[in-house]
């Protein structure tokens, strides 16, 4: 399911609007392991994971930002504090030997859920470029 979403978003068809999977993590509908918490933001392990530590960092408000892209000044401080959490929690995961923070942006990046989301990527040797 998990590959044809990705295939979608590559291609370009995957859904851009109304809720997404990711409002039913923050409502505790589906289950999540949450690594991180407070008001405004969620951090949670990735179903999905592509390195020993894999986890997202997303804002819990629903439709306030589905990609990146669509941000503007009044998100400044949401995603400041996003990066913040990726980075705190890292320490947190042991990462002491680095880590990796992604945004994937839109069908080229690769974006299959449309709420706002950082992955964050750690615990094995990451290679560059990505694909
Ligand atoms: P993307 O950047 O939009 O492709 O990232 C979406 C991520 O959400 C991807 O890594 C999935 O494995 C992950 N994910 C998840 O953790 N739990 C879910 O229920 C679904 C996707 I759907």
């Amino acid at each position: 399911e998990e590959k044809a979403a990705k295939e979608a978003a590559a291609s370009g068809a995957a859904s851009t609007s109304g809720p997404t999977i990711f409002e039913k993590i923050i409502s505790k509908d589906i289950p999540a392991t949450i690594v991180y918490e407070d008001d405004t933001s969620l951090a949670f392990r990735d179903i999905n994971p592509q390195a020993p530590v894999h986890f997202l960092v997303i804002p819990k408000q629903r439709g306030r930002l589905t990609q990146l892209s669509k941000g503007n000044e009044q998100d400044e401080q949401l995603v400041g504090h996003l990066m913040m959490i990726a980075s705190k929690v890292a320490k947190q995961e042991g990462l002491d030997q680095g880590f990796r923070v992604v945004i994937n942006d839109g069908p080229q990046g690769c974006q299959s859920v449309y709420h706002l989301h950082l992955h964050v990527l750690g615990g094995r040797q990451l290679t560059w470029p990505p694909g």
